[in-house]
């Protein structure tokens, strides 16, 4: 988001929380740029956020601060929902105190969906959240339309069916499965043991895109009267605003993500055994297998969106399949590439 706001033109301030470890991989490339700064908040502090905007007073605000792994959620379901419900309405304060002229986006999600009744689900689908974390996104988007209808504020959630790249977090499983043919290819080139990819549901069908494509829609959700036709006048705000669903339409399994992946990896083998026994092997190896710590209380079993609303109203529209998102994320992870990026 911060790359495609500053390819605009755009002088884009990045709230990072103080911790005692440095996390700045993926925004590094941006430290010497001028446009780009840094500034310690939490949106969590109320304090904080609400000094932040008072100083900017900035056009844009977009909030992806979040717990934002599911799977996690269980364990920390306090902290979860606090940032992800509580930290808005922080948020949403601050703009509404100091810059209400200010466009608020904050990430939604699929996962507010939940247990779905119809596929694919669009924006009328009821919100059925399966996850502490799927819960929060649902309390945001409901303060998100309050603050809206209340203070006349530009404030949105879109639903952001699953968004990977090649700087996704490794505990996510796209990233799990590429980094751990990363791990595995480099262990066969120089002859050493390894261990498998260890992973849980394999038959969860998600609807991936590649992130890139969808900060693209945030940017248009942002603008919605640029890019739609029949809304002249911003002050028909809130009436005329939209929360749009972003997802490429197809839904794919995990098991298929890998196979792609290995193929990409040109690791060939063949799939054996079912359930928790189910595991893929190559040349007598187990390249994955099942281990039941990273089944889920309560899983989301399919999720396929449809976002024509935004192709159609603001023409958005994706250009990463799925097979080229993980082929990306393949050759990204394959030790070759890190060596030739020194990361190694
Ligand atoms: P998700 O992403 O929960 O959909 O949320 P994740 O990649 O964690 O899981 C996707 C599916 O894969 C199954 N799975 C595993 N998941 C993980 N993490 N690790 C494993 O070992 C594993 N094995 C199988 C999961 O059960 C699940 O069904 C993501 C996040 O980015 C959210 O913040 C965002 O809101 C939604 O996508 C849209």
């Amino acid at each position: 988001m911060a790359d495609l706001c500053i390819s605009k033109g755009h002088e884009v301030y990045g709230m990072v929380r103080r911790t005692s470890t440095s996390n700045d991989i993926n925004f590094k490339h941006l430290l010497d740029k001028p446009k780009f700064h840094l500034v310690y908040g939490d949106s969590l502090d109320g304090f904080s956020i609400d000094t932040l905007v008072r100083n900017i007073n900035p056009d844009y605000f977009v909030n992806f601060a979040a717990q934002s792994f599911v799977g996690c959620s269980w364990d920390i379901p306090e902290e979860t929902f606090l940032a992800g419900a509580v930290g808005v309405l922080k948020c949403l304060e601050a703009i509404r105190k100091n810059s209400p002229n200010c466009r608020f986006y904050n990430a939604g999600s699929s996962e507010q969906f939940g247990d779905v009744v119809y596929c694919p689900q669009d924006e009328k689908h009821p919100f059925r959240p399966r996850s502490p974390y799927g819960a929060a996104k649902v309390a945001a988007q409901a303060l998100v339309k309050v603050y809206r209808e209340s203070y006349n504020l530009y404030a949105i959630q879109g639903m952001l069916f699953n968004h990977e790249s090649e700087r996704r977090g490794e505990e996510f499983v796209t990233r799990k499965i590429t980094k751990g043919i990363g791990r595995i290819v480099r262990a066969l080139q120089r002859s050493e043991s390894f261990e498998p990819i260890k992973l849980g549901n394999l038959d969860a069908k998600r609807d991936w895109s590649h992130s890139q494509d969808f900060v693209e829609g945030v940017w248009r959700m942002l603008n919605q009267e640029k890019y739609r036709e029949e809304v002249k006048i911003p002050k028909l705000w809130p009436k005329s605003l939209r929360e749009y669903v972003l997802s490429s339409n197809e839904t794919h399994t995990v098991r298929e993500f890998i196979d792609i992946a290995l193929k990409e990896a040109a690791i060939e083998g063949q799939w054996s055994g079912t359930g928790v026994d189910e595991k893929f092997i190559s040349n007598g190896s187990v390249i994955v297998s099942v281990d039941p710590k990273f089944f889920r209380p309560a899983e989301v079993d399919i999720l396929l969106g449809d976002s024509s609303l935004i192709r159609k109203e603001l023409g958005w529209k994706p250009n990463i399949s799925f097979e080229n998102l993980v082929k990306r994320m393949v050759k990204n992870d394959l030790p070759h590439a890190k060596e030739a990026q020194g990361q190694e």
